[in-house]
């Protein structure tokens, strides 16, 4: 993989600017990381938030043979790496696109499909999170976090498929909880069972097993 990455002090998102350039033909490994986003994006309309200079924001061009909730696994594999590596935090996955200390969130992933490539954006909370959120500390470097990140997107990739989901099944702190799952059009809950080698996250409700493509995820508390 050779990573070109594009820095910026100020920015409206990096996943839009590098959604623009995926249809330019830019090539995989097209990094884009920036200081302060000022329409930083989450998922369905969601905003991400973080001050100018505290955490790192970035976004990855990728063009993977497969396109897949895998490819979002394989990012916050290497972020939990770079968690691990940085500031020895022991992170976990939420499914299906959370990384999580306990039951705070430390990191969200952004993936979008814009000609054919995939552009994986990611939020770690590194010196600064809103209440509720978790951070790795004020003294870990962004640079450090995004370095290992990439070293670890790496590794991820040229590992495979097959390793990856078994490397998300592992670090996946949604199994065997208690789940309520909520879709534009439903809500449900349930046992989280598995997740399979797509990705989807199976949940037992009892009388069946549903398969989930796309969802929140709430954890339920045991009662
Ligand atoms: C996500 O969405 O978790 C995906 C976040 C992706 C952000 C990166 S930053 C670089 C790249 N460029 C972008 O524009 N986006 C990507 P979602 O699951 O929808 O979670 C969003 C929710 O998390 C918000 O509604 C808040 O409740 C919460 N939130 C916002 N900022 C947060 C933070 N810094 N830490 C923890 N939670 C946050």
């Amino acid at each position: 993989m050779r990573w070109d990455v594009h820095r910026f002090a100020e920015i409206d998102s990096t996943n839009t600017w590098l959604t623009a350039r995926a249809g330019g033909g830019a090539p995989e490994g097209t990094v884009a990381v920036a200081d302060l986003q000022t329409a930083g994006r989450g998922r369905l309309g969601r905003s991400w938030e973080a001050p100018p200079g505290a955490n790192l924001l970035c976004s990855v061009l990728l063009r993977p043979d497969r396109v897949s909730h895998l490819v979002v696994a394989c990012v916050s594999l290497a972020a939990l790496d770079a968690c691990r590596a940085t500031a020895g935090i022991e992170a976990g996955l939420k499914w299906p696109n959370d990384v999580m200390v306990q039951d705070e969130k430390l990191a969200g992933v952004l993936a979008e499909v814009a000609d054919g490539a995939v552009v994986v954006g990611i939020g770690i909370n590194v010196g600064w999170a809103p209440p509720g959120a978790a951070r790795l500390g004020a003294g870990v470097s962004r640079d450090d976090v995004l370095r290992h990140l990439l070293e670890g997107i790496e590794r991820w990739y040229e590992a495979g498929w097959d390793e990856i989901a078994r490397g998300y099944r592992s670090a996946c702190v949604t199994l065997n909880r208690a789940v309520r799952v909520e879709m534009a059009d439903e809500t449900f809950t349930g046992v989280a069972a598995d997740v399979t080698a797509d990705g989807h996250l199976l949940v037992d409700v009892g009388v069946c097993t549903r398969e989930v493509a796309a969802a929140d995820v709430v954890h339920l508390r045991p009662a």
